[in-house]
């Protein structure tokens, strides 16, 4: 009996996947699937997965071509399942011709002509169009987006707004994209508006955005008043629009398993979180120079933040902030102590003062540590009272992480709504007036 083994995900399940799986199985007797996990889909970098596991794995079965269906997990399971399989014929698409020679050690390698003119990732497009993306500002984070949104499918930057003309040109010269001049025009060529200006300039854009009927994902801090959140979600809901904060971990794999394994009481009842994010900036910076809205509060402070939002809640029975000022009065280092009923947490962030940037979450049975970047997360630990009994766990993050956030927010726009409660609008509005609470305290509100 001749063995073959396959294998896809089989999103949006089509001809080209049907083919496949006929002459897969016209090769041999016995025919194994491979379907595989979203989360398997997303360390590969395949963000845009529509069906669940459960539909992918049900359109491979009613074909009638697989005699079994596995599920691929991990990077090299292949090779175990051909030996546990006994497997005779590997059989793959020619999309991947060469890629998979390292298994001829073990049995046969076949690459079948690809079915021409039909994938997935048409038929995502052809459900959902693809959404143009203008960009507002020219700084290092617009400069991170683009690179990050080509990795994103459904997606495409068309181009950008600075009012500061020289810049927008060059910007567009750089990415090969379009710059505008007027706002008007602008938004006429975009479906979608990524707002990376300066920080106070973000609720004009992001008001004027939605007015035009576009979705919008703002770099945080989103807007540094509570009421103008309140106002621009309002807003947002009344159109049917999307307005998501960039707040990049929020959106990091990572740091959700972290969430995850936090929240599931393996250490117990959370009493503490200690979050702390620092990063030298040149005296010259526009994080060290703008007299009213730059400093270490508005730069890392939602960072910091999220964590503790995430964990504790957004309703603390006490906040405190404490600064090292310089010589203009901009925050070199900040300390947030906030008390909350079942717990205390600290968030500290620095532009001019060095520190260990961890992020540690201790409960009544162990804590939580995860190293700097955690903002990134891609490791952490949880430890017990006995020393030696230490889980660790591992995820991937690709390149800058915006890919993660993009992608979730056009989930939102094409009618998905599984992503929202990674930051919720309530989080955003705390977001917000923890901004607002801060400039007040320090005069500049
Ligand atoms: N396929 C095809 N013709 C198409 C589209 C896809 O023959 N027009 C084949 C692919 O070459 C692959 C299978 O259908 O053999 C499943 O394709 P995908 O769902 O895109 O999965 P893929 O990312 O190729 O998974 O471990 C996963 C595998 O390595 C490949």
């Amino acid at each position: 009996m001749t063995r073959v083994i396959t294998y896809g995900t089989f999103d949006l399940f089509h001809e080209g996947h049907y083919r496949l799986l006929q002459r897969a199985k016209e090769l041999g007797d016995y025919l194994i699937v491979g379907v595989t996990t979203e989360a398997y889909d997303k360390a590969r970098g395949k963000l845009n997965v529509v069906d669940s596991l459960v539909t992918r794995i049900e359109n491979v079965r009613k074909t009638g071509f697989a005699d079994e269906i596995v599920i691929e997990e991990t990077q090299g399971q292949k090779i175990n399942d051909i030996r546990k399989f006994h497997i005779d014929i590997f059989v793959i698409g020619s999309d991947w011709t060469g890629a998979f020679d390292y298994v001829k050690d073990y049995c046969d390698v076949v690459y079948l002509e690809r079915t021409k003119n039909i994938s997935s990732t048409m038929l995502r497009e052809k459900n959902s169009p693809i959404q143009r993306v203008g960009i507002i500002g020219t700084g290092r984070i617009a400069e991170r987006f683009i690179p990050e949104a080509k990795l994103v499918s459904g997606i495409s930057t068309q181009g950008v707004y600075n009012p500061h003309t020289k810049s927008a040109e060059r910007f567009a010269d750089k990415w090969e994209i379009n710059f505008y001049k007027d706002l008007e025009a602008f938004y006429q060529a975009s479906d979608v508006v990524y707002i990376a200006s300066p920080h106070e300039t973000h609720y004009q854009y992001i008001k004027t955005s939605l007015e035009h009927q576009k979705h919008v994902l703002c770099e945080k801090p989103m807007v540094l008043q509570k009421k103008q959140a309140e106002e621009l979600f309002e807003c947002a809901r009344e159109r049917k629009l999307i307005l998501l904060e960039g707040i990049k971990t929020a959106y990091c794999p990572g740091f959700h398993k972290l969430l995850g394994i936090a929240c599931s009481g393996i250490i117990g009842n959370i009493r503490n979180v200690e979050a702390c994010f620092t990063k030298l900036e040149a005296q010259v910076s526009r994080e060290l120079t703008d007299k009213k809205y730059g400093g270490s509060f508005t730069e890392l402070g939602s960072y910091v933040m999220l964590p503790i939002f995430k964990i504790f809640g957004k309703e603390y029975n006490s906040l405190q902030f404490d600064s090292i000022r310089d010589e203009k009065g901009l925050d070199l280092f900040t300390r947030t102590t906030l008390s909350y009923p079942s717990g205390v947490a600290t968030a500290t962030c620095g532009l001019g003062v060095k520190s260990e940037g961890r992020l540690l979450i201790a409960g009544t049975k162990g804590y939580i540590v995860a190293e700097a970047p955690w903002w990134k997360t891609t490791y952490f630990e949880v430890h017990y009272e006995n020393a030696e009994k230490i889980e660790k766990y591992s995820e991937i993050f690709l390149g800058d992480g915006l890919r993660y956030e993009i992608s979730d927010f056009l989930s939102m726009i094409n009618g998905s709504n599984s992503s929202e409660f990674k930051l919720t609008r309530g989080e955003s509005v705390a977001m917000a007036e923890i901004m607002e609470k801060y400039l007040r305290k320090e005069g500049r509100g």
